[in-house]
């Protein structure tokens, strides 16, 4: 039995938590709640729901209110505000002497963040006194305020295992479910952060529909999938809530039509990543205001529930109508990665995001594990989702150290199952028709109105097997969907890729069969917190290279390059989207391995995140990120397969370098080390430069030929 609690029972952040989960159902009477929420101290009794209201008045609880968020973005922290939480927690507890316990974060923080320099330990400094200045020891009334009930945990039309297994994990009360709840198979119902609506940010994207070009940047580069997009007939906008908002649909040929990009405002993160993509603001506005801009959530939120209720109403798009070739097309693809938990910002998702819009409804995915695979399965739900036929991507997780090999097993399983039913098809051939049979055998399936063919021939396949009877029948039935074609990717991060997963991964790509490999390169250990990989550039800290990287940065796409048969491309979405969608559509439709190392920015960067794209770009325009493409197919059509994407560099390195901390740090710990190698890592630049400008010169005879494919 667990014991109550007496000291802070939730020293937690947002108010919203106590919204769903039970924190002070195990507080004992008289214990201590500090509570992070932006209320000022006369209002936050009332903001709280009845039931929680009552507990606090019946135990006697000594409840205290700190604004957190907005203590932090004074000080120079935006959503950093564990000092303040710290402070606050030995301001109330008494732990230690008041004072003494000041001093003794001050001293800590100095320890902890000298390294970094004065500005940071300042900057924690004024988050401690100003978390002592905005403590409130808030006095509870004799009786409730509030009628207001806690909000139902899901939707109520959510599905019945959301409703009596998600949604009891979701509220802190998995360890009372019985083990029976659970899949016996340990298979696991899909698309269940749909149904979180976490509500953490307390500013959301905001959409200005009259001065957006519809462009589509924002919501290519949303993390967290919450920017949607749909065009539709006028005669769907009956019944449209006043909320929702559409504009003339911008588009040749379909005059008449409206567009919507819809803001799913419960799971904004804040993160203004979009706002930083997007290229419109309004004229002469000051502060600038973009087509879509950070806005208080709270006004937002009712009405934006029903817009959204309202969207999902309308039909999606017609895969095969839309343009996969631009950003502005793949706009109009339904993401089937959703809402995932990853850092607010994170460089991993959008990457991830796009491959579901992509390639979703077909796609076989194998996850190392990482960051990707902690927020692509963090129980109790999962941020990958099926579309309205229930059609999307199957995603598993294995082991940090074989995620090649179980990707590789993917495609030779998939590749026997379409095997079999080729033969099975052809044996059953008078039974079927014979018509059908070589329509299937000969579809191309590379665009995406091929594969719907495809996929209605699969149907009838399927509807025609039904009156038939027998061991091929059989066979064909439980192999059919494998008619048409898979798209296995195999995904994961640099320590992945580069270190412990590296033996694997050559194995794959030397085997040449079509696997696709997706390399989220965040140089360092992500997910573990930060250790260095040999992804880590010179002269970055990272754990385990706390005076700075001294070997150079693998060059992995040059390993791949060197054995001609594998496609292989380095993109950074921040710096150029359409390159990047160029990449992953070629690595797909090319027929053997494809490795595509995508520029991830992380936390771990020591950036500000909203700035990440930037920084995407910055490493580009400088030289130490060169975008290129390497296909082989090229070279076997006599042209040169190497592609040199990116500009020659026109900032210096430093331009980079200097605003992420993990450079910054070595600067204010060891100048002259620093120095020492900044200096060798910006010749490490320009020799790299050199020789890929070569290389983007030669003949394709200079490159090796895929001997797969050429007598
Ligand atoms: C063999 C093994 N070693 C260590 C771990 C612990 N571990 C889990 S995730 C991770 C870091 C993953 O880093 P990376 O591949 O770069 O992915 P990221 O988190 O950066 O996306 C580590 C070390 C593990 N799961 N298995
Ligand atoms: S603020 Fe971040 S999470 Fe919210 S819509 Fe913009 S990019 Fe997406
Ligand atoms: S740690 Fe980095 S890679 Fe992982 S979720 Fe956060 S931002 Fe993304």
């Amino acid at each position: 039995m667990r014991r109550p609690c007496r000291t802070c029972a939730s020293a937690r952040s947002r108010s919203a938590l106590l919204d769903k989960v039970d924190v002070l159902g195990c507080a004992a009477p008289g214990a201590t709640l500090l509570l992070n929420c932006r209320h000022p101290p006369e209002k936050v009794f009332d903001a709280l729901s009845l039931p929680v209201q009552e507990q606090l008045i019946a135990k006697g609880i000594e409840l205290h209110a700190i604004d957190a968020s907005r203590i932090a973005r004074e000080a120079g922290l935006p959503g950093r505000i564990n000092v303040v939480l710290q402070t606050c927690f030995f301001a109330i507890s008494g732990v230690l002497p008041r004072e003494e316990a000041i001093a003794r974060i001050k001293e800590s923080i100095a320890k902890t963040y000298g390294r970094r320099g004065d500005e940071v330990v300042a900057r924690n400094g004024a988050a401690v006194d100003g978390a002592l200045a905005g403590l409130h020891r808030i006095a509870l009334p004799d009786a409730v305020t509030t009628t207001r009930a806690l909000p139902a945990p899901v939707p109520a039309h959510a599905p019945e295992f959301v409703k009596t297994v998600t949604a009891e994990m979701m509220a802190g009360r998995g360890d009372a479910l019985p083990v029976s709840a659970l899949p016996v198979d340990g298979t696991y119902p899909s698309g269940t952060t749909a149904f979180e609506k976490r509500n953490i940010s307390e500013l959301v994207a905001h959409w200005d529909e009259e001065l957006c070009i519809q462009c589509g940047n924002c919501s290519f580069v949303c993390p967290h999938s919450v920017i949607r997009s749909k065009y539709y007939d006028p005669s769907h906008l009956e019944g449209a809530p006043a909320a929702f908002k559409s504009a003339a649909l911008e588009a040749p040929g379909l005059p008449d039509s409206r567009f919507t990009l819809e803001v799913y405002v419960e799971d904004c993160t804040g993160c203004g990543l979009c706002v930083e993509a997007c290229p419109i603001s309004a004229p002469g506005e000051d502060p600038v205001r973009k087509a879509i801009d950070l806005a208080q959530r709270e006004p937002l939120v009712e009405a934006a529930r029903d817009s959204v209720a309202f969207f999902e109403s309308l039909p999606a798009s017609d895969r095969s109508r839309v343009d996969f070739g631009t950003v502005r097309g793949t706009q109009f693809l339904e993401p089937l990665f959703e809402f995932s938990s990853a850092c607010a910002g994170c460089g991993e998702t959008p990457y991830i995001k796009l491959l579901s819009q992509l390639f979703g409804d077909r796609m076989m995915v194998a996850n190392a594990t990482g960051c990707s695979s902690i927020y692509g399965g963090n129980l109790p739900t999962t941020p990958w989702t099926t579309d309205a036929e229930g059609r999307g991507p199957a995603w598993s997780n294995s082991l940090f150290e074989d995620n090649a090999e179980f990707g590789l097993g993917f495609r030779l399983a998939a590749d026997g199952h379409a095997d079999l039913a080729r033969r099975r098809l052809g044996e059953l051939r008078d039974a079927v028709g014979g018509e059908l049979v070589d329509d299937i055998l000969a579809a191309p399936q590379l665009r995406e109105s091929e594969l719907r063919a495809q996929r209605e021939r699969v149907a009838e396949l399927s509807r025609r097997l039904d009156g038939l009877t027998g061991r091929a029948v059989t066979d064909l039935r439980s192999v059919v969907h494998h008619l048409v074609r898979r798209s296995v990717w195999i995904v994961g991060g640099d320590g992945w890729a580069y270190d412990i997963g590296s033996g694997g991964l050559d194995h794959v790509l030397a085997s040449g069969r079509n696997v696709n490999v997706l390399v989220l390169d965040t140089e360092l250990y992500s997910n573990t917190g930060g250790q260095m990989s040999k992804a880590t550039p010179l002269g970055a800290v990272a754990k385990f290279a706390a005076a700075g990287k001294t070997v150079a940065k693998k060059d992995l796409a040059l390993q791949a390059i060197a054995y001609g048969s594998v496609y292989v491309a380095r993109v950074a979405m921040g710096a150029d989207p359409q390159q990047t969608l160029e990449a992953f559509r070629e690595a797909e439709a090319y027929d053997g391995p494809s490795l595509v190392i995508a520029y991830s920015h992380c936390i771990a960067h020591g950036i500000e995140m909203r700035k990440g794209l930037d920084q995407q770009d910055r490493a580009v325009a400088s030289g130490y990120w060169p975008l290129v493409r390497y296909d082989p197919m090229a070279r076997a059509a006599g042209a040169n397969p190497f592609l040199l994407d990116s500009p020659r560099p026109r900032i210096p390195l430093a331009d980079y370098t200097d605003r992420e901390l993990r450079y910054r740090t070595l600067t204010t710990a060891h100048p002259a080390e620093a120095e020492r190698l900044h200096a060798l890592a910006a010749e490490a630049v320009t020799q790299r430069w050199d020789l890929y400008e070569e290389m983007a010169a030669r003949g394709a005879h200079r490159f090796p030929a895929d001997a797969r494919k050429e007598s």
